[in-house]
């Protein structure tokens, strides 16, 4: 299957390898994140940062590990101490003690005790770290969140496919800032709706009409964030693929729009008639994504 040009996690199972023993599929994230971004990342594509719970996900995991030639031997896991402060367990609540990995000697010794995460080394011990140094780290999902959507190309939940413009499209109702929602189409294999025509424009008018108030969860409903920015430049407003909107094809700003509101309103968002709005990229609305094919 073609995923199209703009699609990050060709193919469709965007990098995870099944492990069998366990029923479940395994990424190592080699673009080090630090432990809360990799935490929401595995979140995003539907999973949750990785713990060795069994001999078999351990193995698994070194394997991934002496597999990429990292600079850096070491992945961030599941296992963090940031609820109860001094009790490892993994994401889903399992102590330390009753997963398939030992402390290497000396560990944990929690310095300046800001240590509250944790990393796999390549021997299969594990050492206590800050959780603010970017480190690759691992991933899992259940066999049950890998069912791929065939027409969309992606195992993500919610992607419908639209005639009318050849893209499938997912209207995120938990809102969040304009960068997070960027962060979570790019999870999905896809990314923040570009809107490439007029009737790509109605597209999202309609989508955005089937979500209605009521249904957003927190943030500002009248608006839905999309794929144009204006790139820290305080000005221009582009796509997320660096075309001005007039290559990009709309430019339907609302009447008065962008009014950069407030001095900071650098985001942008369609609202309920489908015109564009300029909007503070910080304040957390839904938004749309698309996969383009
Ligand atoms: C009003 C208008 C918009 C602005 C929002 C921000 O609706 O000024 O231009 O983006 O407020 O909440
Ligand atoms: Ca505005």
């Amino acid at each position: 299957m073609s995923l199209g040009k703009y699609a990050t996690g060709s193919p469709v199972r965007m990098g995870y390898e099944y492990v069998p023993e366990v029923d479940a599929w395994l990424r190592l994230h080699i673009e080090p994140a630090i432990w809360p971004d990799a935490r929401l990342r595995c979140h995003l594509e539907g999973g949750a940062l990785a713990s060795p719970t069994t001999s078999a996900m351990s193995n698994a995991m070194l394997a991934m590990l002496a597999a990429n030639k990292l600079t850096m031997r070491h992945a961030y896991i599941g296992v963090h101490a940031l609820i109860s402060k001094g009790d490892f367990m993994s994401m889903d609540g399992i102590p330390m003690a009753n997963l398939s990995v030992r402390w290497r000697e000396g560990e944990p010794n929690n310095v300046k005790n800001e240590e509250d995460c944790v990393v796999l080394d390549g021997v299969g011990e594990a050492i206590d770290v800050g959780c603010n140094t970017p480190r690759p780290y691992f991933c899992h999902k259940k066999s049950e969140k890998m069912i791929v959507n065939t027409h969309c190309g992606t195992t993500a939940e919610g992607y419908k496919f639209e005639p009318r413009t050849g893209s499938c499209y997912k209207f995120h109702r938990v809102s969040r800032t304009w960068h997070r929602a960027a962060m979570a189409c790019q999870a999905e294999g896809g990314h923040l709706a570009v809107i490439n025509s007029n009737e790509e424009a109605q597209v999202l008018k309609d989508i955005f009409g089937r979500n209605p108030s009521t249904t957003i969860k927190r943030g500002d409903s009248r608006w839905a964030s999309v794929g144009i920015w204006d790139w820290n430049e305080y000005g221009e407003f582009l796509t997320i693929f660096g075309e001005t909107l007039s290559e990009a094809g709309y430019e339907g700003w609302h009447q008065n729009e962008p009014n950069n509101a407030g001095g900071k309103e650098f985001c942008g968002t369609i609202d309920r008639s489908g015109s564009l709005n300029d909007y503070p990229c910080n304040l957390l609305v839904p938004f749309i994504c698309e996969i383009t094919l």
